[in-house]
């Protein structure tokens, strides 16, 4: 199976999600299907990291600790970046045992062809958010960051996301989500082949269709503090599947 999941959006203060994040990778790490099983994280597993050094975090260590067990079970993990946690780097992804992958990733699978992002670049309408992306992935801006004191990246952070949330409410639904023009060039650059991403938490299965070819556009759902959703692969399908507590 290949399961695909994102907007995890752990913290510290969701102990309900991580709990579910770890009674799910528990079950698709079990020693007995762990090394047929593949994961795909799709971006915002964190709420936010600001460098590799934010480690020593007890929720983080919980979370690294868990990957690094199921990892070690077998389970192939690939790790995409969100608009929050894109900082993510080589010394976490060692630590949790898995792959940081490129965004947009193209998925072959002897089966069916997938096209993997966490959709952030797609919402081309949000021009301020498009700037503020643009400028955040730049390696001079990103090593600038990083060479602040912890605590005065966890501060711009945490600034960052208010600011954000203020924004938002005055933003209209079509602007945080992704441009249908955009879309559908993206669709065309990678083959028709069947899309999926999360970022908008406004899971649905879309079709579109590009020069006359059928594309599906399966957009993930984000996760609460008692329900989470992996979508599945099994060789023929994908099927939703709601991860709710024990
Ligand atoms: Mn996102």
């Amino acid at each position: 199976m290949i399961y695909f999941i994102s907007d995890l959006h752990l913290s510290p203060r969701t102990p309900g999600a991580i709990r579910l994040f770890k009674a799910f990778l528990a079950r698709i790490a079990h020693p007995d299907v762990a090394r047929n099983n593949r994961l795909y994280l799709l971006g915002d597993c964190f709420e936010t990291w600001v460098g590799d050094d934010d480690m020593e975090d007890p929720c983080h260590q919980e979370i690294i600790a868990a990957l690094a067990q199921a990892s070690a079970a077998g389970l192939a993990i690939h790790l995409q970046h969100g608009n929050r946690d894109f900082l993510l780097g080589q010394d976490f992804a060692r630590a949790a045992g898995l792959t940081l992958l490129p965004d947009p990733y193209v998925l072959s699978t002897p089966q069916w062809q997938f096209v993997l992002s966490h959709g952030d670049a797609l919402c081309t309408d949000d021009e301020a958010y498009q700037q503020f992306r643009a400028q955040t992935r730049r390696p001079d801006w990103q090593a600038a960051f990083l060479a602040k004191p912890l605590r005065e990246r966890l501060a711009i952070a945490a600034q960052l996301r208010q600011q954000s949330e203020v924004a938002k409410r005055g933003k209209s639904a079509y602007l945080m989500d992704l441009n249908p023009g955009e879309t559908d060039d993206f669709l065309r650059q990678h083959g028709y082949a069947t899309f999926i991403h999360g970022h908008t938490h406004q899971p649905a299965t879309h079709d579109h269709i590009v020069d006359g070819i059928h594309v599906e556009r399966w957009v993930l759902a984000d996760w609460s503090e008692d329900r989470g959703e992996a979508l599945s692969w099994d060789g023929a399908q994908l099927r939703r599947e709601s991860l709710l507590p024990s």
